[in-house]
């Protein structure tokens, strides 16, 4: 059976964009795994520990026939990988990856949450979210209108438009 997944990218680190390509590719190449759609690349001031450069984030949507925990584990192989010249010590992050969505899946172990937990606070994950999936695919009660119209979107702009599309709706408030 085919699985669909949504994937949360970010890196505020070296070839930001680089970064995020190169996973992209890598992440299509695994034989388990098919990119479907990939979003915008947007720039967005960093949340949390804010003492840090910006961060470039994107979605992807994938179809997958890895259960959700092997998947996390793919994922954590790619981070590891790109991750490798990290020289400073809890610093900013080459590659961060993230499990959004699985199906209409709720799944609560230790190494795994999801649907991603602060992820409709976060306006770097639920703009890019919102350019990409279709209304069905996101959890009953979440309500794509609410989400856009709210004010927290400042510190997210659109850096590379994916080809074609008309974002404007995303980032105008
Ligand atoms: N884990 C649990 N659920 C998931 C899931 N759905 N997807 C566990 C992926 N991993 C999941 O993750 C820590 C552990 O979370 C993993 O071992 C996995 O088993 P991590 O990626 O090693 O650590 P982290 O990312 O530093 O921690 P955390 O809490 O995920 O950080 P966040 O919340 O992702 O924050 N600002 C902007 N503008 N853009 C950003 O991308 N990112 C962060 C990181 C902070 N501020 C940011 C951004
Ligand atoms: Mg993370």
């Amino acid at each position: 059976m085919m699985n669909t997944a949504y994937i949360a990218l970010g890196s505020n680190q070296g070839d930001r964009s680089g970064y995020l390509c190169k996973a992209v590719e890598e992440i299509g190449r695994h034989e388990q795994i098919t990119v479907e759609k990939e979003s915008s690349i947007y720039e967005t001031d960093p949340v949390g520990f804010t003492e840090q450069d910006r961060f470039l984030n994107m979605v992807i949507k994938v179809k997958t026939r890895l259960a959700p925990v092997d998947l996390l584990k793919v994922l954590q192989g790619f981070e590891h990988f790109f991750g490798r010249e990290r020289v400073i010590r809890w610093g900013p992050r080459t590659l961060d990856l993230d499990i959004l969505l699985y199906n209409q899946e709720n799944i609560e172990t230790e190494e795994l949450i999801v649907p991603h937990p602060r992820m409709w606070e976060r306006a770097f994950v639920f703009i890019p979210l919102m350019e990409i999936a279709e209304s069905k695919e996101l959890p009953v009660e979440i309500n794509r209108k609410e989400l856009l119209a709210r004010q927290d979107r400042e510190g997210v702009h659109v850096w590379k438009p994916k080809s074609g599309g008309d974002v404007s709706e995303l980032t105008e408030s």
